[in-house]
């Protein structure tokens, strides 16, 4: 009878399906655990180093995005690639911005899943984190540095700051643009700077 039950109600109320996978990377402590939860929860959380992976489902407009965020410890993220890298639609690649040293390892990561066959199609959405510390260095600065302007895939990069949430709307905003323009295959480079 439950079983029934349960039938029809999942007939008359089935559960929302998340349209379009969506990996989040970059490399460790630069803020992916932080935005994850800011998106789900609308709230800074305090985080420990992700192993393996988070999974949450997040509405970004019209659309439901499963996102899938990923450990930045190398070498865990390349190896753990292949048990998620099927279907991704778009990858939300997080820098701290205040991590210069670490830049070209960063630059190198963004670069790897670019040549990456199974992201031919995807869009790329670059979040500029940790403005709120000093010496954080704006989109304008990274385009360059991470030689944004070599990738003939839609891109976008965002400054933002995940303890307060400032940027994160934004930057799904222009996720959702890039994604519903490049489903008509209309390709478009975008660069968003504040
Ligand atoms: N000041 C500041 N700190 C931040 C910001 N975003 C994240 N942090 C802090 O940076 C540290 C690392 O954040 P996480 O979200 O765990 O980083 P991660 O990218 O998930 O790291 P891994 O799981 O190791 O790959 C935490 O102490 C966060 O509180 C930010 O915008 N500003
Ligand atoms: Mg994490």
């Amino acid at each position: 009878m439950g079983g029934r039950l349960s039938q029809l109600f999942e007939r008359w109320f089935p559960k929302a399906e998340p349209d379009l996978r969506v990996g989040m990377l970059g490399l460790d402590n630069a803020g992916k655990t932080t935005i994850l939860y800011q998106f789900k929860l609308e709230r800074y959380e305090d985080t420990l180093p992700t192993v393996g992976f988070n999974v949450e489902n997040v509405r970004c407009g019209k659309l439901l995005l499963n996102i899938w965020d990923v450990s930045g410890a190398q070498p865990r993220t390349r190896t753990l690639w292949q048990h998620y890298n099927q279907n991704i639609r778009a990858i939300i690649f997080v820098i701290d911005a205040t991590d210069v040293r670490r830049l070209p390892r960063a630059k190198d990561e963004l670069h790897w899943l670019w040549c990456r066959p199974e992201l031919a199609t995807a869009v790329y959405l670059i979040f500029a984190n940790k403005q709120d510390l000093p010496g954080a260095l704006g989109a304008e600065q990274l385009v360059p540095l991470l030689h944004l302007q070599a990738l003939s895939k839609p891109w976008a990069i965002q400054e933002c700051c995940a303890i307060n949430g400032m940027g994160l709307a934004e930057g799904l905003q222009q996720l959702q643009q890039m994604l519903t323009c490049s489903r008509g295959k209309r390709f478009s480079v975008t660069c968003t700077i504040k």
